[in-house]
């Protein structure tokens, strides 16, 4: 009996010793640099906590990742991650589609105003084929993506009144991000958008040079934007961000079969994980998130179905304009897959 279970572990230990050796060590890096807008507080930090450690541990070390928070690898500026994926700079990212839309145009599908209703509509797009059709487009764009997150449904707020009408946006200045489709949407809505990235968007929102802001409610609290003076949210739902978990292509091929589905697989748990955290709180089940914003003196305001149609109405052009650049059968098929819902 004792021999036995020396001899299994004897065997163990060669068969992990033989794994180490196939895996050429020597070509894997010491520290693989995964970049990440925000901090490791919020769910999208959160998500690559998850990733980090199930890759460490299944790889026994081999593959140690490193967060990058605040997209510093690419110095704050959140839409050149992608290009810094694609060039090395960065190892490995989970990002925002927005973020990535301006190389990956198909990714603004996402960014098309009141295209998704509900969390069936987004999980129908990321689990089918429309999911499936944009990662061809991510290996195309020359990175290797291997699941997916969510930053969230993305509400606005300001400073300076409450918004239940496009009129009431009329010359307000907004802070948005990324893709040009954010421009023509609330220049359609009468507002007054600007270009920035969330390392500016805060102290801009700080100093007053922007009245508002269009983020999910966990990065609002999160970064708590009712401390600069964000004081009225409109819950509208007209667009969600998915996250993607993508891998530089040099350094996926790397990597040993092995470790490659250790890293996909840990990405795939990752995601879904994260997903339940990003949708914490923020839900009519749960709104738990939602009370504690209200606790900092916030005016929460809900709309009625035909508030919501006048801003549906009002941004249809852009979503028709968009709808060509991004790709019609892309488009059709996603509203096909959420009507299906
Ligand atoms: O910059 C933003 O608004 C953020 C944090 O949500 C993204 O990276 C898309």
């Amino acid at each position: 009996m004792k021999i036995r279970s020396l001899l299994g572990a004897i065997t163990c230990a060669v068969a992990a010793l033989s794994a180490t050796s196939t895996a050429h060590a020597a070509d894997y890096k010491s520290e693989y640099k995964l970049s990440i807008v925000v901090g490791t507080t919020f769910p999208w930090g959160q998500g690559a906590e998850i990733w980090s450690k199930l890759v460490k541990e299944r790889t026994d070390g081999r593959i140690n990742i490193k967060i990058y928070p605040g997209t510093s690898l690419v110095q704050g500026d959140q839409t050149r991650e992608f290009t810094a994926i694609r060039q090395g700079v960065i190892d490995m990212a989970i990002g925002s589609t927005i973020n990535w839309s301006p190389q990956v145009k198909q990714l603004n599908l996402f960014s098309l105003p009141f295209l998704m209703p509900d969390y069936a509509a987004i999980d129908a797009l990321i689990h089918g084929e429309v999911g499936k059709q944009l990662f061809k487009h991510l290996e195309k764009a020359g990175v290797v993506p291997l699941a997916w997150g969510e930053n969230g449904y993305r509400q606005l707020s300001n400073s300076k009144r409450e918004v239940k009408s496009p009129e009431d946006l009329k010359g307000m200045k907004l802070r948005v991000v990324g893709s040009p489709l954010y421009i023509d949407t609330f220049t359609a809505l009468g507002a007054n958008p600007t270009q920035m990235s969330w390392a500016d968007a805060q102290p801009a929102l700080a100093t007053g040079a922007v009245d508002g802001q269009e983020n999910p409610l966990s990065i609002y609290a999160g970064a708590k934007l009712y401390d600069v003076a964000q004081k009225y949210l409109t819950l509208w739902n007209y667009v969600a961000d998915p996250l993607v978990f993508v891998v530089n292509k040099d350094v996926w091929e790397s990597w040993t079969e092995e470790d490659r589905k250790i890293v996909r697989e840990a990405a795939i748990e990752a995601g879904k994980q994260e997903i339940v955290i990003a949708r914490k709180g923020v839900t009519p089940e749960d709104p738990s998130m939602l009370k504690d914003i209200e606790s900092h003196g916030v005016t929460v305001t809900s709309l009625t179905p035909e508030q919501h149609d006048a801003f549906v109405k009002v941004t249809k052009p852009v979503f028709e304009k968009w709808k060509k650049t991004i790709g019609e059968d892309l488009v059709n098929q996603a509203q096909k897959d959420i009507e299906a819902r």
